[in-house]
């Protein structure tokens, strides 16, 4: 039998299930990461579930989210995940040593190995020939514990890279253009291999741009082989001896293949709101920018930014613009410092922010009212600039120069020559702000250190077999987490306080939800196509439980998020015949019957009192997810003896 890559690695980590797509498999994860804006949560599940160090080869907490510490609650929760980390045997990475995926690349990530981390980007790992998921806080923490991981087997698409990109081309419009043929929900249910002659022009950070992007079509996850180029950044990054050579055997097979042709490929965008509203950059020129940011886990490496200040040298920005620079970790800041390229960085009127997600997830640098900001990121969902009104497009960071320097988008292939920037052989190795693990021996004598800000986790109800609930909300197609559950300065603090955070949900789409989702008590949201797309946090779960929701009826899931619902003890549930949710209404009172009987059938009824209306749901929970839903959720599930 003839395996792709991503095959090879599942059947290495295979703990129980077959590797059918569509059917559930278990595997045992190698290494996890967690950030800080789920990483309170998932530390304090963690903890519920009583293991005394974690059980995996290497775990790391990284501090790159909430970093603006506007008050306590920041510093408090940064310091109890360090004390969590101290005693049960994780690596503490602190705040301004960079984003968790370009520091995990730089450092710690392993060919072959799987990482699952508490952040949709935990993909970038693909890079280097990794398995890497992005998962809820809840997984990771059972993962933590030594538990698998449990995912659907997902089918396999190839994407084939023919030919060389061009000067001004860049990985991003690689990203960009994949998104623009799948869309954003064209990856659901399938990991991206990509391949090609083309792949052997295209560094480790490149890569990882790719891979870090794929989050954004919906994929499982998408990897790269693991072959000389990867060799040479692991030799790089002084970790050689972590490289082992991967790729797929010549006769894979798989369900779908994609071609793009680099010679041809041009500089794209993406247009606001949505990372698959794509166009040529071309298309577009001569739109007024008011603002560029230049970082992102997407694209914050030392050879971005190596050619950001190449293009930069010499110039001026815009008047009219604003331009942030974030390089991804302490080590790409270190060695721009020491080549000098953070001086042609400072001197064209550029804004240093720290090496972390910053203006990303909306911590500051928010656009003018209306304003346009072009960004090197990879989400450019409505709001989540923290400007309800801003207009956010999605670029690489050499159209985001041309725009920054002319103050209009301009196509950077007008930039003239493209000043050549080679990757270095040796990186800057300084790892003092990862801060090591307590001895085991000692380690139950560390105290956790708590603030205020901690607040108990919701409570969650067992399903029953029959449910009476209002339908508190209905929403269109492709909700992301951040309309569920937003981020940004003003709410990113309260990540440990669900309740706090229960007043922003659904803020964007309608700001009376919670209000009256507690009045109802209990209720049903109903959603469009890949409800839940985006991130991976799983507040976008625990504040609709602790609203009261019981169930969300979609069309469809994205992967992370139905998950998290589970999780959390909240039915995702699709319709059978989609134009059904056209016939039902916000305020209708709904019943789901026979639940128990349904779930083993994958059908459940559900009847709309005020419409006299009986409506065929499809649900397609395993046996695992059924105990899940009727334990009343994961952390109940496991407590009770489960793994
Ligand atoms: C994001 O990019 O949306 C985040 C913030 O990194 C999230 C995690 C979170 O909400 O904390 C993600 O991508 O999973
Ligand atoms: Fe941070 Fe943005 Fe990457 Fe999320 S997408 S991890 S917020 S840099």
């Amino acid at each position: 039998m003839e395996y792709t890559l991503a095959q090879k690695i599942i059947k290495e980590h295979l703990v129980s299930g077959t590797m059918e797509p569509g059917s559930e498999i278990a595997l045992k994860i190698d290494q996890t990461l967690t950030q800080d804006a789920t990483g309170t949560m998932a530390y304090l599940e963690f903890e519920t579930m009583g293991v005394p160090q974690v059980r995996t080869e290497l775990s790391v907490a990284y501090i790159d989210h909430n970093t603006l510490q506007s008050g306590f609650e920041n510093a408090d929760d940064h310091r109890f995940i360090q004390s969590m980390a101290y005693k049960y045997g994780l690596r503490f990475s602190r705040p301004g040593n960079g984003i968790c995926h370009q520091v995990h690349l730089e450092r710690f990530g392993v060919p072959g190995k799987t990482l699952i981390g508490s952040d949709s980007h935990t993909p970038t790992g693909g890079g280097i020939g990794m398995l890497a998921f992005g998962a809820g806080g809840l997984d990771v923490a059972v993962a933590m514990g030594g538990g698998a991981y449990y995912i659907t087997m997902p089918k396999m698409i190839k994407v084939e890279l023919k030919g060389k990109l061009r000067p001004f081309v860049t990985a991003k419009d690689i990203s960009l253009e994949i998104l623009r043929i799948l869309s954003v929900k064209g990856g659901v249910g399938y990991i991206v291999e990509w391949g090609g002659e083309g792949i052997k022009y295209l560094t480790v950070p490149e890569r990882a741009t790719i891979t870090n992007m794929g989050a954004e079509l919906g994929a499982t996850t998408s990897i790269f082989p693991s072959d000389e180029v990867t060799r040479e950044f692991l030799k790089a990054e002084g970790r050689e001896d972590s490289w082992r050579e991967l790729s797929s055997d010549p006769g894979a097979v798989y369900d779908r293949v994609v071609e793009i042709d680099l010679d041809e490929l041009k500089p794209m965008i993406a247009c606001p709101h949505s990372p698959d509203n794509v166009v040529t950059v071309e298309s577009i020129e001569g739109t007024k920018v008011d603002q560029v940011c230049i970082g992102s886990c997407t694209n914050s490496s030392l050879y971005d930014m190596l050619k950001v200040a190449a293009l930069l040298k010499g110039k001026t920005i815009d008047p009219s613009v604003s331009l942030s620079i974030s390089p991804g970790s302490k080590q790409v800041l270190a060695m721009l410092a020491d080549c000098g390229a953070l001086s042609d960085i400072i001197a064209s009127g550029a804004r240093v922010l720290e090496c972390a997600c910053g203006p990303c997830i909306g911590m500051g640098f928010s656009p003018n009212s209306g304003g346009v900001s072009l960004r090197t990121f990879n989400r450019n969902f409505e709001g989540r600039s923290g400007t309800r009104d801003g207009r956010v497009y999605l670029v690489s960071p050499e159209t985001a120069v041309a725009a920054a320097i002319n103050g209009v988008i301009t196509d950077p292939m007008k930039l003239g020559e493209m000043p050549s920037v080679e990757l270095p052989l040796k990186y800057k190795i300084d790892d003092s702000a990862v801060i090591l693990p307590a001895d085991p021996d000692e380690a139950k004598d560390v105290e956790i250190l708590r603030g205020p800000n901690i607040k108990a986790f919701p409570d969650s109800k067992p399903i029953t077999d029959e449910i009476n609930a209002e339908l508190t909300l209905k929403v269109g197609d492709n909700i992301t987490t951040d309309h569920i559950m937003p981020a940004g300065a003003k709410i990113l603090p309260y990540r440990s306080n669900i309740p706090y955070l229960s007043n922003f949900c659904f803020e964007v789409c309608d700001k009376d939800f919670p209000e009256r989702a507690k009045n109802a008590g209990s209720s049903v949201i109903i959603g469009g196509e890949n409800y839940g797309q985006g991130s991976s946090r799983e507040h976008a779960a625990l504040v609709p439980l602790y609203l009261g929701v019981r169930a969300v009826v979609a069309k469809s899931f994205a992967r992370i998020h139905a998950a998290n619902l589970i999780n959390a003890g909240i039915m995702p549930l699709t319709f059978s015949d989609p134009s059904d949710y056209d016939k039902l209404e916000q305020g209708d009172e709904l019943v789901l019957k026979d639940i128990f009987a349904g779930m083993d059938k994958g059908n459940i009824k559900l009847v709309d009192v005020n419409k006299d209306l009986d409506i065929d749901l499809k649900c397609a929970f395993t046996d695992r997810q059924k105990a899940i839903l009727k334990a009343g959720g994961l952390l109940k599930y496991v407590g009770q003896g489960n793994n």
